[in-house]
This record gives C-alpha cells, sequence and structure tokens, in this order.
C-alpha cells in the first residue's frame, strides 16, 4: 500500500476510510523517500522544510478551503498537487458570520449573562440593544463564502457592498478601496484567503474608518486583521465591536482581547458543525483515493489546477 503521512488530527471517519488504502505515518515514524501522500489541515498546512524532504510526493490534501500553510506554488512546481475543500464549508461559515453579527448587535452574551446572574430580578430590565436591521454591511472578499454570507443576511435588509481585487459580476456596490469601504459601512465582515497579500489588510486606518459605531468580524484569518490595532482601537474606542472566530496565533488569544467587553470571541469554529466537519472530511479522502484510482485529484486548489 502507498504510505501516507498523517499531519495534525484526522476523524474516525477519514481513519477507516484511509486505512483501506494506505499505510497512514505519523510525524515521528516515517521515511521521506516513501511517502507519496500526505493528509493535513489549514491550520498546521506542510512546513516547507518538510515539503522539500518528502522527493516522492505526489498529492497534499487539505482539510479545510484554506491552504495558506502550504505553499502551493512549491508544489506546483514540483508537480505535487494541493487539494482543499471549498464549497462544503460555505454555507456553515456564513452562518457563523450572521451569527456572530446578530450576537454582537443584540448583546446575547451579555443578557444571558444577566439572567443567569439575577440581575433581571434585582435590578430590572436590561439595558436596550441595537437593531441588526437596515445596516450598510462591506464584504471584504466577495468569493464562495462571501456570497453565501451576503445571501444569508438577506432577511435582515443590508445594503451589501464588497472589496476584492477584481471587480465581481454582482450587483452590489464595489470598492477598490477598502479604508474608503469601511468608513461608508457599519459592518466590516472579513472573508478572504490568508496569507501574503491579505497580511493586516485590515489596518488601524481601516479600522478608524469604520469607526466608533462600527462592527469588525473576522471570520477567515487572523493575519488579516492587525491584532494589535484592533485592541489599541476597541480599547481607546476608535473601533466599537469586533467579533471574532480566527486570530493572529491560535490557540492564543491575547489577555487584553479577552478582557474587552466589545468583543465576541469564538475558537475558530466557522465550520465546525458534525455535518460541515464530516462533509470537508470526505472530501479531504476523497481527492487521495481518487488520485490513487486515476491519478486526478476532485478539488484541486487554483494554483495546481493545471497539473
Ligand atoms: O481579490 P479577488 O478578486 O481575487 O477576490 C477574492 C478575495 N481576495 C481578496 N480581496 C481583497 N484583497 C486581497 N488581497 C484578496 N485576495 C483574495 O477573496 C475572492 O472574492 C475572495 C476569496 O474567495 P474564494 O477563493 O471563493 O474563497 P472562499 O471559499 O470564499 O474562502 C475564503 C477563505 C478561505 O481561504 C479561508 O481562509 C477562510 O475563507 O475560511
Amino acid at each position: 500500500m502507498p504510505d501516507l503521512l498523517q499531519i495534525g488530527s484526522i476523524t474516525d471517519a477519514m481513519r477507516t476510510r484511509l486505512e483501506a488504502a494506505f499505510t497512514i505515518h505519523q510525524l515521528d515514524d516515517f521515511d521521506p523517500a516513501k511517502i507519496t501522500h500526505v493528509v493535513t489541515n489549514g491550520h498546521d498546512g506542510v512546513n516547507p522544510d518538510l515539503m522539500a524532504s518528502l522527493s516522492n510526493l505526489q498529492v497534499i490534501s487539505g482539510y479545510g478551503v484554506g491552504y495558506d500553510a502550504i505553499d502551493a506554488n512549491a508544489a506546483f512546481a514540483r508537480g505535487i498537487k494541493v487539494t482543499h475543500t471549498p464549497n462544503v464549508l460555505n454555507q456553515e461559515v456564513a452562518t457563523t458570520a450572521v451569527l456572530l453579527l446578530l450576537a454582537c448587535y443584540r448583546e446575547i452574551l451579555r443578557d444571558d449573562a444577566y439572567v443567569r446572574s439575577g440581575d433581571w430580578e434585582a435590578k430590572g430590565g436590561a439595558p436596550l440593544t441595537r437593531g441588526a436591521d437596515n445596516q450598510t454591511i462591506g464584504i471584504l472578499g466577495l468569493g464562495r463564502i462571501g456570497q453565501a454570507i451576503a445571501d444569508k443576511l438577506a432577511p435582515w435588509n443590508p445594503t451589501i457592498v464588497y472589496h476584492t481585487r477584481s471587480k465581481k459580476d454582482v450587483d452590489y456596490k464595489y470598492y477598490d478601496n477598502l479604508t474608503a469601504m469601511a468608513h461608508d459601512c457599519d459592518v466590516l465582515i472579513c472573508i478572504t484567503p490568508g496569507g501574503p497579500s491579505t497580511n493586516k489588510i485590515v489596518n488601524a486606518e481601516v479600522m478608524q474608518a469604520l469607526g466608533p459605531n462600527g462592527t469588525l468580524i473576522n471570520v477567515s484569518r487572523g493575519s488579516v486583521v492587525d491584532e494589535a490595532a484592533m485592541v489599541d482601537a476597541l480599547s481607546c474606542g476608535t473601533l466599537g465591536w469586533a467579533c471574532l472566530d480566527v486570530f493572529e496565533d491560535e490557540p492564543h488569544v491575547p489577555q487584553a482581547l479577552r478582557d474587552l467587553p466589545n468583543t465576541v470571541l469564538l475558537p475558530h469554529v466557522g465550520s465546525g458543525t458534525v455535518e460541515t466537519r464530516a462533509a470537508m472530511g470526505a472530501l479531504t479522502v476523497d481527492n487521495l483515493l481518487q488520485h490513487l484510482k486515476d491519478g486526478t485529484v476532485a478539488s484541486a486548489v487554483p494554483e495546481c489546477a493545471m497539473l
């Protein structure tokens, strides 16, 4: 059986299917020259030195849509197919974005604590919250997930605007400048890939443009937002609120961010439901098994689509 290197954890369902077709190796027990396939995830990816040492590598199958932790261009140059799991998580990540927006506007965490603490009985009704309807919502990255977010927000009657590098064939207003878009928005939702081209593009200037009544939502990668600048902006009120599923150095979340009341924080669970993780796991394995069968893969990353 061909030799598969496992990086990070895999589910039981994935293991059962993979064990039938591969000899699975862990990082502390493998011969680099024998490994032809790798299974990994968006967080761990493949370390460049490790990739260089796998001289017979043919496929890297990533569990997740983001693959910024894999050097796809280096893989392409060596004829290695990199795959990911697009589409199957669009709806779940979009649900997470909407959930964060509503939780923030309607102060769900504060009001839940208000009931549990006995404050409702002791002090009377909770303070009013902001309404989430009729807001101008800027989507940074209007791709598969960004569009799903726009669709899922429709019942709240938003005005959707967006920023990407190239204008899309959609009816929403396009901004070629992120700061200008943030200036015009109540909410900015980040859903671009990570990597060098988006590194800290949500900087102090963008957050200041979003302003004291603005809400920043990040369901993409922690690297997209300048985290230190965000802590400063939230602390001094130049940015109103932040709702974050992703962080610069996961699972470390700066204490300053955890102490701020104007944040909603999640442990990178954008796609984290039983159903969606099962679909992602199935596609991750499908890519590997299909390659064994006929040399093709089901969902190559764009950089490797021509291989
Ligand atoms: O820039 P464009 O025209 O290539 O549009 C893409 C946009 N995007 C960017 N926008 C602004 N500045 C950039 N430097 C930049 N780079 C990419 O992000 C496109 O509209 C969007 C990505 O869409 P998809 O490739 O369809 O990705 P998907 O499936 O929506 O997932 C987005 C990310 C993943 O890479 C994970 O990091 C995360 O969501 O879970």
